[in-house]
């Protein structure tokens, strides 16, 4: 029965002793921009706080495993050097001033070396630099809507694309699965995306118009609070051209995992470009505006208005 269950964790062990080195080996050579299966530390960051945040994060998990492994060394050791029959007569030491000045001064120093980074990170994260564009992010039951203020008003809403959707018609279903390919992220793709010029300060307003959300996009180093009759602010500066993934992070109801979050950072001239098609839409006359809408959302598949 032993024997057996010697195996059995030795077999556990091997099954967990690979799949860390795999992702280690995956953490160290993949670009991501969104979660992966099996994915351990952080995704990939794209901007200067998410670098921050990552390198701070390494050097608590340094301090956190020094602390751990050098409390439980002396633990191990006082169990087996003091134990009763090694050690039958018991010290009668209570006070040991430089023991106590020591055990005191180590952590305060070793707070002091994570307050630094901590305050710095902190406020960098914090303080909004000054903005070359701002965005307006609006969370609702359950999806974000857009709007670019300083971009002839561009708005738009942006659902997530589920192709499990029962709901769904199965000529949409098509439509979208040509659209995305292999690249189809189901829960992290919508219909609308938010897109940015890289190399680029954005400054993203957030607020709600119902619950609580909270927008949140991991490579950019943003969580940030949608609270309705609030107007929260955070910033942005992604570095890499590409697509960056969120979800809302604020547990807001039924279905709070489908309001996923779709950032593309384009280059300058495609931001241009896609400004030029959005404000050519949005310069639709409203009645023709409505009709692209229910088209394009496939509410009204029939009928005049949709022709
Ligand atoms: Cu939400």
């Amino acid at each position: 029965m032993i024997f057996r269950c010697a195996l059995r964790m030795q077999k556990i062990f091997k099954v967990f002793s690979a799949v860390f080195l795999a992702n280690l080996f995956w953490a160290s050579c993949a670009f991501a921009s969104s979660a992966k299966d099996w994915q351990m530390g952080f995704q990939d960051a794209a901007t200067a706080v998410m670098r921050d945040i990552t390198s701070f994060h390494n050097l608590l998990l340094i301090i956190i495993i020094l602390i751990t492994v050098f409390v439980l060394a002396i633990l191990v050791y006082i169990m087996w050097r003091f134990s009763a029959a090694r050690n039958p007569v018991p010290s009668t030491t209570t006070h040991h001033t430089a023991l106590e000045m020591i055990w005191t001064v180590v952590p305060v120093i070793i707070l002091v070396v994570i307050v630094v980074p901590s305050f710095k990170l902190l406020y960098f994260s914090d303080v909004v630099p000054k903005a070359d564009m701002t965005i307006k992010a609006t969370g609702y039951q359950w999806y974000w809507s857009y709007e670019y203020p300083d971009h002839g008003n561009i708005s738009f809403d942006a659902n997530a694309v589920d192709l499990r959707d029962p709901e769904m018609s199965a000529e949409d279903k098509k439509k979208w699965r040509t659209k995305f390919g292999e690249d189809y992220k189901r829960l992290l793709d919508t219909d609308n995306n938010v897109v940015v010029p890289v190399n680029t300060t954005v400054r993203v307003q957030i607020t709600a118009g119902d619950v609580l959300h909270a927008w949140a996009v991991p490579a950019f180093g943003i969580k940030t609070d949608a609270v309705p009759g609030r107007l929260n602010e955070t910033w942005f500066k992604a570095e890499k051209v590409g697509t960056y993934y969120g979800q809302c992070s604020e547990l807001c109801g039924a279905r709070h995992g489908f309001m996923p979050i779709r950032v593309d950072v384009v280059t300058k001239a495609d931001f241009e470009s896609w400004v030029k098609r959005q404000t050519a839409r949005n310069n639709l006359p409203m009645k023709k505006q409505f009709v692209t809408f229910m088209n394009k959302t496939n509410f009204v598949t029939k009928g005049e208005d949709a022709k």
